[in-house]
């Protein structure tokens, strides 16, 4: 039964607990469908508030079968059961008093994945953001700090591992066929970040000796037999461990650190204390089955939810409306450690990127929202691309406005102002400004605002003065709730080049607040002056992407081609090329719809072939420059009207001029980048696969045969390599007799590996064109399809529904009605998967008018529902209310 009532909540309406909690013991008695879970809780009554209020405990689809005030039965007349809340009177007004509640939890047919679940065998939790109520009546909200300790007891043989957070203070039998274990955590925390995972799974060990010379144990738990694949992920888990004492100070605090990995997910990671649960695409990797892509993402989410032990844990969020005090900051934390552990300008690139894929189309459709929103009817609705990217280039812009230094004395001042405390965007702001003097009063308008700026630039030149004028001005779209914005500070890193590629050295600049290389936009207009300038200068703007802003600027292509090739910032080279890419492809898709055919100015397909035979470029960022921008990408420049076949077109085209012009380079590239026979998995080989793969991709537009793709498929090495080659047959040549080969050989050589049949299922579903939907549902049928498995419904449905424009938005709109049906069917199961995969129309407004009437239908259709989920309805009708 849906216990939920979809009422919308409101920070505004934030309030202190009545009762303050101490200590949770919690007893779980484990069964597949009869846990028995037994919690005690120790609470007093706040200072201030009412002697006669009551306790209102949050629950959800529970099962109590006794309370227990101090160790003795509640009278039924002083408690009252609602389905969301236990609320309890009479209650002492002075002394601490103990609630113990009992309830029967059914763990193998909870199938949202909330609460306590089973996953191939395996007892584990997701408490965030309120799954813990799931369990048992409790202040589920993130304020509310308690004391750990937890009993596990469960059959010796299905469970020989038995785990929760904290430090473990031993076990031993309990009578029959059972044992048990106890945990102590001696740090508060919120009841989200509550763990428990029993089952038979091996085990990885090693150590870290902490700065202070304290040895950490560290486990990674995953299914017998794979444990070499966590190798990696523990070689991620040291770095961190090690990066995070380095550059921000930050030392682990128990004796034990474990990750366990288990294969029913909804998401990618969650950071329980000293128990982070992961799923395992995050955790397993080798050459054989995973890409550079997979032992990236490893890398990077491993030492996210590490980082969350001090930005989430030691100090966690008042009320969710912060959540990005902790998602933001931390995915800020993890993207630098990358760029450490990497290439610091391919990783920004990578970022933007997905910025710009995921999060740009969120803050311009209709479920834009603030970094920090003020009202919410589902929660779990809230972990968008916003609060994560978004909150983190917020964070990234403090560091740009304060400089290093200062930034690094501000995060200080936050571990040390607030460690053991639940807090605001504001707190957060505040220790910023109190290290370095700062005003960040009208920057913190980032967090309240929702929609990317937009900045219109021009620039002029007076030659007999040697004066450079910029004008800048910044609009702030309408978002939903939000139809007037004020200006905001918007910092722009800049430079002026030379047509050598040095940079110029103004005299004077006047009109605004420049400061190291950094514009400060804070008026909705702006002129800055540059004097002393004998020679033009191109402009070299948003260096860095210091400001995730939409830029309007009519550069000519001669200073694109200038900055492409000269800037010393890499991320400004690879910007450029886009920039230049961009006019000239939306031209392109406006003459293939009016006369099917596209060409390509030679600055354009000249400067793409001499980025890819650069030899003094690293290959990573060769192949970024080469992955052109995606058909999504020219859509949003488009932004209404959108005809996703005629996008594809036009993009093919530019890709067949440059595999044309550059075939010769591509080839050389093809045979140079080849992977030895001692694989690697570091930034710079997978650079080298990277680039050779991009040229593989190129050829096969060039010689318009499968037989290249299909010979790196035979002789491929690493999963990178072989799933590259999979991708060019399957979305390049799909009737051809080598693509079904390839397609049948990788089937029956992976059919037993998860994690490697997503590939498979992914690379399918994301093949253009209009007939990849009926190839989808037949996949759908396939005995390996699973739907209750979330990695392979997002491998199949999700890669269809987000990674393939033609394919899903097909003029007839049968993709979308696909689409609602699996939303509607999942729904019933798992409804947060569901709502995230109706979100993969949230652009639906900016389509042409034949596909957005069938996008609106699909959407009606489904919120025609009446048993739809809190989840899915949220969506559905944010989707539909704009
Ligand atoms: N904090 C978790 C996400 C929880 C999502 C709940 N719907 C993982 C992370 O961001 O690290
Ligand atoms: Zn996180």
């Amino acid at each position: 039964m849906r216990t939920d009532t979809g009422k919308a909540v409101h920070l505004e309406d934030y309030k202190e607990t009545d009762f303050v909690l101490e200590r949770v013991d919690l007893t779980f008695e484990l069964d597949p469908k009869e846990t028995k879970l037994t919690a005690r809780s120790l609470y007093h009554r706040r200072e201030g508030a009412g002697a006669d209020a009551p306790l209102v405990l949050d629950g959800d689809e529970l099962n109590m079968t006794s309370l227990l005030l101090d160790g003795v039965e509640m009278p039924r007349e002083h408690y009252e059961e609602n389905g969301r809340q236990l609320i309890i009177s009479n209650l002492p007004a002075e002394i601490a008093f103990e609630i113990t509640v009992e309830t029967l939890l059914s763990p193998s047919t909870n199938t949202e994945l909330m609460g306590l679940y089973r996953s191939n065998g395996v007892y584990c939790t997701q408490c965030e953001a309120e799954g813990f109520r799931r369990m048992t009546y409790a202040y589920d909200r993130p304020d509310s700090l308690g004391v750990y300790t937890t009993h596990i007891i469960a059959d010796k043989t299905s469970c020989p591992i038995m785990l929760s957070n904290g430090n473990c203070l031993g076990g031993a039998p309990y009578g029959g066929d059972k044992h048990f274990v106890s945990w102590f955590d001696p740090h508060p925390k919120p009841s989200y970040l509550f763990a428990l995972v029993a089952g038979d799974l091996g085990v990885v060990e090693d150590t870290f000796t902490t700065m202070t010379g304290r040895e950490v144990t560290l486990k990674i738990y995953v299914e017998h037999g794979k444990e070499p694949r966590a190798a990696y992920a523990m070689d991620a888990l040291k770095r961190s461990m090690k990066w995070d004492e380095e550059v921000f100070g930050r030392e682990y605090d128990l004796d034990i650190f474990m990750i366990v990995a288990v294969s029913d997910f909804n998401m990618g990671a969650m950071e329980n204390k000293g128990l982070n649960i992961f799923n395992d695409k995050y955790v397993l990797a080798d050459p054989e089955t995973a890409t550079d892509v997979d032992y990236a993402n490893i890398e990077a989410i491993i030492a996210h939810e590490y980082f969350h032990n001090w930005t989430g844990n030691r100090i966690t969020c008042r009320d969710w409306f912060q959540l990005c005090l902790k998602e933001g900051l931390t995915v800020f934390r993890d993207h630098e450690f990358s760029a450490d552990q990497r290439s610091r300008a391919v990783k920004r690139i990578a970022e933007v990127r997905r910025l710009k894929a995921d999060q740009f189309p969120e803050d311009g459709g209709p479920l834009a929202h603030p970094v920090r929103p003020t009202t919410y009817k589902e929660i779990n609705n809230f972990y968008t691309a916003t609060v994560y990217e978004k909150g983190a280039e917020v964070t990234r812009m403090i560091s740009v406005i304060l400089g290093r230094k200062a930034f690094k004395a501000g995060m200080d001042l936050y571990f040390e102002r607030h460690d053991g405390q639940a807090v605001t965007i504001e707190d957060y702001i505040k220790c910023f400004e109190d290290a370095s003097g700062a005003d960040l009063t009208q920057f913190a308008l980032w967090y309240h605002q929702a929609g990317t700026p937009l900045i219109s630039v021009s620039t002029d030149y007076d030659a007999g003065k040697g004066v450079f004028t910029l004008s800048l001005e910044q609009m702030i779209p309408a978002t939903p709730g939000q139809p007037n914005k004020v200006p905001m500070h918007i910092p722009l890193s800049f430079a002026l080049l030379l047509p050598d590629g040095s940079k110029a050295e103004p005299e004077s600049i006047d009109g605004g607040d420049v400061s190291k290389g950094v514009i400060h936009l804070r008026e909705r207009k702006q002129v800055l002056t540059f004097t002393g300038l004998p020679t033009r200068p191109a402009l070299s703007l948003n260096r860095g992407f210091s400001a995730p802003v939409n830029i309007q600027f009519d550069q000519n292509p001669a200073d694109l081609a200038l900055i492409a090739n000269h800037d010393d910032d890499l991320f400004s080279r690879w910007y450029a090329v886009t920039e230049l890419a961009l006019p000239e492809l939306i031209m392109a898709t406006a003459s293939i719809r009016a006369n099917g055919a596209a060409d390509f100015s030679d600055t354009l397909v000249d400067t793409l072939v001499s980025v890819a035979g650069d030899e003094k470029l690293e290959p990573a960022f060769r192949s970024q420059v080469l992955a052109l921008p995606s058909e999504s990408d020219i859509a949003r420049e488009i932004a209404r009207d959108t005809d996703p076949d005629a996008i594809h077109a036009a993009r093919n085209a530019l890709l067949k001029a440059v595999a044309l012009k550059g075939a010769t380079v591509f080839a050389q590239l093809f045979d140079r980048m080849k992977t030895p026979d001692a694989f690697s998995p570091d930034a710079e080989s997978a650079g080298k696969r990277a680039l050779r793969n991009a040229a593989l991709f190129y050829l096969a537009h060039a010689e318009d045969s499968p037989a290249r793709a299909f010979s790196a498929f035979d002789t491929a090495t690493n999963m990178t390599d072989l799933s590259q080659a999979l991708t060019v047959l399957a979305h390049e040549f799909p009737d051809s007799d080598e693509t079904k080969e390839a397609l049948r050989a990788f089937l029956a050589r992976y059919s037993d590996n998860a994690l490697v049949l997503d590939k498979w299922f992914s690379v399918q579903a994301s093949a253009p064109g209009h007939g990849t939907l009926e190839r989808v549902k037949a996949l759908m049928t396939h005995p390996q399809f699973n739907a209750e498995n979330p990695n392979r419904v997002r491998a199949l449905a999700g890669t269809f529904a987000f990674a393939n424009p033609t394919g899903f938005a097909r003029p007839d709109g049968e993709g979308f009605t696909f689409l609602a049906e699996q939303v509607l069917a999942i729904d019933k199961r798992n409804p947060q998967l569901a709502a995230r995969l109706l979100t993969a129309l949230r652009s639906w407004h900016s389509l042409e008018q034949g596909r957005a009437s069938h996008a609106r239908a699909a959407l009606l259709s489904v919120e025609q529902n009446d048993s739809l989920s809190i989840d899915v309805r949220d969506i559905v009708e944010r989707m539909l209310a704009a």
